[in-house]
């Protein structure tokens, strides 16, 4: 058992799943991330994907004292006895060559799957889940509309319709568009879904363990259990399981009432990424 804060009642987990933490740009909550790193202790930990952003860390740095804190305290877990697996997702993907070597550093073993046996002994698929990426090309759309951009598109699509009304074209909505494009998201959402319990039923789990799409979810999908462990970008979101094989889906916001609005101390600004 590896208690972290002594002082603090740590929550004891058998496994704590996290991934989407993008490190490396401004986005990931680090300082929620620390506080959660701290006040968990397991036995398994594993990095679903996408923890350190390299796709910005090639056009962008950002690398602050809160980015070295959850690097230490990862570190922690490893050197108190947690099994630490990390998992390449796509924005790490410079990882991914390192795969055939069995690289295993400080502690932390490098695998671009794994298979987590819960107490209970049910087999559980963890993959970071952008192999599956083709159906979710419509959630980036999505994603990319966010705040600004949908309000300078609506202002497009009003002299686009006056150019359209000039050439005796009817007018088309763009807001109509937009919900068009919100109920293609969340097909592709399910088909995100759809496509990983497929991938778990194929291959004989009984589960996937998931991120990649930053939506959080703990449901059963066709007779396999689905979990997603969100981000920490756009939530604070992890899944963990009990000493009894109990599966959970946590909000560390939520639950310890953290608000996400709040700006982390030391930054000027919180950026979302712009893909999944
Ligand atoms: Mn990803």
């Amino acid at each position: 058992m590896n208690a972290l804060s002594p002082g603090l009642s740590a929550r004891q987990y058998r496994a704590v799943f996290i991934s989407d933490t993008h490190l490396g740009t401004r986005g990931c909550r680090t300082d929620f991330l620390a506080d959660f790193l701290r006040r968990v202790s397991c036995e398994h930990l594993y990095l679903v994907g996408d923890i350190i952003d390299g796709w910005r860390l090639k056009r962008s740095w950002y690398w602050d004292e809160a980015h070295d804190e959850v690097v230490r305290l990862v570190l922690r877990h490893a050197r108190n006895g947690a099994e630490v697996v990390y998992i390449p997702g796509n924005h790490d993907e410079m990882f991914r060559s390192w795969l055939t070597l069995g690289l295993d550093v400080a502690g932390i073993r490098l695998a671009a799957e794994a298979t987590h046996i819960t107490a209970d002994g049910r087999r559980l698929l963890v993959i970071h889940g952008d192999e599956f990426d083709s159906v979710v090309r419509y959630a980036k759309i999505l994603a990319v509309l966010g705040d600004h951009a949908y309000t300078a598109a609506l202002v497009v699509n009003r002299w686009f319709n006056v150019g359209r009304r000039w050439f005796g074209y009817p007018y088309w909505s763009l807001s109509a568009w937009a919900k068009r494009q919100v109920k293609e998201a969340v097909k592709a959402v399910d088909r995100f879904e759809g496509a990983l319990t497929g991938e778990a039923i194929r291959r004989g789990f009984d589960g996937v363990v998931c991120g990649h799409i930053h939506q959080a979810e703990m449901r059963e999908v066709n007779g396999v259990l689905y979990l997603n462990d969100g981000d920490w970008v756009e939530s604070c979101t992890a899944v963990v399981e009990h000493h009894d094989g109990r599966l959970e889906l946590i909000d560390w916001a939520a639950l310890n009432r953290l608000s996400f609005f709040a700006r982390p101390t030391g930054r000027h600004s919180v950026r979302l990424p712009e893909t999944v």
